[in-house]
C-alpha cells in the first residue's frame, strides 16, 4: 500500500504542475527481474555501498522524495546527495582529488528523467543512476564539462560529440554526475605517478591516507569505492581498469577490444584501448556493461564483436564455477614481480593461494600451473612499446585535429610537448613527458610496427592465452590483478574481469609509490582477475560472480574514517 501511495502522490503533484497525463502509476511494476520489493517501507540505502538495484527499488517506490522541502523528484535528492559526498572528501578533509569536475547540468537532467519516469516508466535499470566518467571520455561541451585527460592543454577544448559509450548511457537514462581524475593521458605521458594529472592533482586511495589508487582510471576507482557515485567508467590500454579496480576494492570489467566503443575517447592505441565499468559489485558491472557494449559505426573495431550483445546479468550464477576448469599461468606473475616470497607484496601471493582453494571449493578444477607458452617471450618483448608509441602519435594528432576548438592552440603531439615545457608550473614536464617524446620520435606505420603488432597478437593470443586455454582444456585463467599480469590480455585485446581479493595487513611495511603517494600500506585492497579469450566476458562474469558471492571480500573492510562521506539521502531530503 505504502508503495502505491508514494508513487501516486508524486505523480499527482507532477500532473498538477505539468498537465502531463497521469497513466503509469498503477501499472508500473514494483519489482525488478521478478523480485518482490516494498522499498517504501525499507530503510534508505546507504550510499557508501548502495547497488543499482537498491537505488532502483527506492526510485520505483518514490522513496527518495521530500515533499516537505517541495522536492517533487526522487532524482534531485539522489544527485544532490552524491554531490554533497563529493564535496566532503574531494578537496576537503582527506583531499582525495578523485573528481575533476561535476556536471553543472546534472540536476536538470535528474528533473527531466524523473518526470519522464513518472509518466512512462523507466527506460532501463540505469534510468536515473549517477555515473562518473574518466576524464578521457568525451561529453558535449554545451553540457558544461571539459574532456581533457587531465591536461591543461585541453582545457575548454570543444569536442565534436559525446563518446559512443556516453550516447548509450544517456539513452539508457543514466545521469552523468561528473568526470574522474586520472593519470594524465591515461598514463601515457612519461614517468608520472599513478593518479596524477596537471588539472586534478594527485588522486588518493580511500583505504589509507595518501595510498596509491593505481592508474590510470584512478578517480573512477576512488569515487566508486566510497560511494561518490553509483558506478563509474574507466578505460584500459594495459592495466588501467584492472589495477585501480583491485586497489580500490571494486568489481571491474576490462572488455575485449571492440566490445565497447572507443569513439570519443582520448586515445592511446586503437589496438589496445577499451572502456569498461568499475562498480562495487559484479552485478552492477554486468548491468552497466550490458548497456555500453555494442556496435558503433564510429568505431569499426566494434564490428568484430558477436552479432548480439548478451544480457550479462544472465551470467550472474553462484554455481558458475562448478565443473569449470580454471588455469593458473604462474610464470606471468612469478617473473620479475614481488607478489610471492617474502617481499612487501607477498600478502597478495598468500591471498591468491587461498583464492585458489575457494575456487576449488566452488567445484572448479584448478589446473596449476597452466603457463602461457609465450610467457618468457612476453617478458622479454618490447613489441607493445613499439605499437603504443606509434599508435599514440597518430591517434592523438587526429584527436587534437578533430576538436572544434582548443584555446591552447595545441593541435599535435609536438604542440602538446611544447605546451608542457612552456607551462612547467601547470604540467611539471621535467620528469613527466618522456613517453610523449618517445612517441613523437616514431615515424608511422613502418614494417617494424606491423611486425610488432602481429607478434603482440600472436604472443598474447595464439601462443598465449588461447594456447593455455586449449592445451589445458580450460574455461578461464586466474591471476592477481597487480603487476604485469595484465600484459598478455592487453596485447591480445582480450577481456579481464576483476573482483576484490584481499587487503594488506596492518603490519605491512609502508613503501613509497611517488612524490605524494605510498604503496603498499595497511588496509589497501588488491584484486583477483579472471581472464579468457576474446568476447568471453559472459563466462568470466559468471566465474567472478560466483567467487564474489562466496567470499564477499569487499565488505570485510571500509575506507579510513575521514575518507567516508557522511551525507546520506536523509540529509538532503530532510
Ligand atoms: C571547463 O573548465 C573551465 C575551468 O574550470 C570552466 O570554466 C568551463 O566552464 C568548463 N567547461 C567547458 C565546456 O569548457
Ligand atoms: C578499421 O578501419 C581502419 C581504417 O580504415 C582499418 O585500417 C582497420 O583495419 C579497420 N579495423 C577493423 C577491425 O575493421
Ligand atoms: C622467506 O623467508 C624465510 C625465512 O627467512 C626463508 O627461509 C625463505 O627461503 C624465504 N622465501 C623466499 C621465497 O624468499
Ligand atoms: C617482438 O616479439 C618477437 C617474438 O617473440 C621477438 O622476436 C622480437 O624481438 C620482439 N620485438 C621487440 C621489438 O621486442
Ligand atoms: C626528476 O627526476 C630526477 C631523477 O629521478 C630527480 O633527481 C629530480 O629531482 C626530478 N626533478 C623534479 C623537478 O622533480
Ligand atoms: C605481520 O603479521 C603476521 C601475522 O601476525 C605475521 O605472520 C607476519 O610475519 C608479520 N609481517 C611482518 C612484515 O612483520
Ligand atoms: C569537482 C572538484 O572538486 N574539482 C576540483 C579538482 O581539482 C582541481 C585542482 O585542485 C580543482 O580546481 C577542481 O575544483
Amino acid at each position: 500500500m505504502k508503495l502505491l501511495y508514494l508513487c501516486c502522490s508524486v505523480s499527482i503533484i507532477l500532473l498538477a504542475l505539468s498537465q502531463t497525463p497521469f497513466v503509469q502509476c498503477l501499472t508500473t511494476p514494483a519489482s525488478i527481474s521478478g523480485r518482490e520489493v516494498d522499498a517504501g517501507d525499507a530503510p534508505l540505502p546507504d550510499l557508501y555501498e548502495a547497488s543499482i538495484l537498491e537505488l532502483q527499488d527506492g526510485l520505483d517506490a518514490g522513496q527518495f522524495t521530500s515533499i516537505l522541502r517541495r522536492r517533487l523528484f526522487n532524482l534531485i535528492p539522489l544527485t544532490q546527495a552524491y554531490f554533497a559526498r563529493i564535496e566532503e572528501v574531494n578537496l576537503q578533509g582527506p583531499s582525495l582529488r578523485a573528481v575533476i569536475e561535476t556536471n553543472p547540468s546534472a540536476l536538470e537532467q535528474a528533473a527531466s528523467l524523473d518526470a519522464e519516469r513518472a509518466v512512462s516508466g523507466k527506460r532501463s535499470l540505469l534510468h536515473g543512476i549517477p555515473v562518473i566518467l574518466k576524464d578521457n571520455i568525451a561529453t558535449i561541451a554545451s553540457e558544461g564539462m571539459n574532456t581533457t585527460a587531465g591536461s591543461f592543454a585541453l582545457l575548454k577544448s570543444v569536442v565534436p560529440d559525446d563518446a559512443g559509450v556516453v550516447k548509450k548511457l544517456r539513452k539508457a537514462g543514466a545521469i552523468i554526475l561528473g568526470k574522474a581524475n586520472l593519470s594524465e593521458f591515461a598514463e601515457f605521458r612519461g614517468n608520472l605517478p599513478s593518479g596524477w594529472s596537471g588539472r586534478g592533482g594527485q588522486t588518493s586511495n580511500a583505504y589509507f591516507p595518501h595510498a596509491d589508487p593505481c592508474g590510470s582510471s584512478s578517480g573512477s576507482g576512488v569515487t566508486t569505492s566510497i560511494g561518490l557515485t553509483a558506478v563509474a567508467l574507466g578505460s584500459e590500454t594495459d592495466g588501467s581498469i584492472t589495477c585501480p579496480t583491485g586497489n580500490n576494492n571494486l568489481a571491474g570489467v576490462k572488455p575485449s577490444v571492440g566490445l565497447t566503443s572507443r569513439a570519443g575517447v582520448i586515445p592511446i592505441s586503437e589496438h589496445q584501448d577499451t572502456v569498461g565499468p568499475m562498480a562495487r559489485s559484479i552485478t552492477d558491472a554486468a548491468i552497466v556493461l550490458s548497456v555500453i557494449a555494442g556496435k558503433d559505426p564510429n568505431d569499426n573495431f566494434t564490428s568484430a564483436q558477436p552479432p548480439v550483445v548478451p544480457d550479462y546479468t544472465q551470467a550472474l550464477n553462484t554455481n558458475a564455477l562448478n565443473g569449470a576448469r580454471i588455469g593458473v599461468p604462474r610464470q606471468v606473475f612469478l617473473d620479475g614481480s614481488d607478489l610471492t616470497g617474502n617481499g612487501s607484496l607477498s600478502a597478495i601471493g598468500l591471498a591468491f593461494e587461498q583464492a585458489l582453494d575457494v575456487i576449488r571449493e566452488l567445484g572448479a578444477t584448478v589446473v596449476d600451473p597452466a603457463d602461457l607458452p609465450s610467457a618468457e617471450a612476453i617478458a622479454r618483448s618490447n613489441n607493445e612499446t613499439v605499437v603504443l608509441d606509434t599508435d599514440f602519435k597518430i591517434q592523438i594528432n587526429a584527436w587534437l585535429e578533430g576538436l572544434i576548438s582548443i584555446p591552447s592552440g595545441v593541435r599535435s603531439l609536438a604542440d602538446l610537448i611544447a605546451f608542457d615545457n612552456a607551462n612547467p608550473s601547470l604540467e611539471e614536464p621535467v620528469n613527466f613527458t618522456s613517453q610523449f617524446i618517445a612517441s613523437e620520435a616514431t615515424t608511422g606505420f613502418t614494417d617494424a610496427y606491423f611486425q610488432s603488432l602481429a607478434f603482440d597478437h600472436e604472443l598474447g593470443g595464439a601462443q598465449g592465452i588461447d594456447a593455455a586455454l586449449k592445451m589445458f582444456d580450460l574455461d578461464a585463467l586466474v591471476l592477481p590483478a597487480q603487476g604485469l599480469t595484465t600484459v598478455p590480455a592487453a596485447i591480445a585485446g582480450y577481456p579481464i574481469v576483476t573482483v576484490p581479493l584481499g587487503f594488506f595487513p596492518s603490519n605491512v611495511t609502508i613503501g613509497s609509490a611517488g612524490p605524494e603517494t605510498v604503496y603498499p600500506a595497511p588496509g589497501v585492497p588488491f584484486g583477483l582477475s579472471f581472464l579468457g579469450t576474446a568476447f568471453s566476458e559472459f563466462d568470466l562474469i559468471g566465474f567472478a560472480f560466483a567467487y564474489e558471492q562466496k567470499t564477499k571480500t569487499r565488505l570485510e573492510r571500509r575506507a579510513f574514517p575521514a575518507a567516508i562521506p557522511k551525507t546520506q539521502l536523509k540529509d538532503v531530503m530532510a
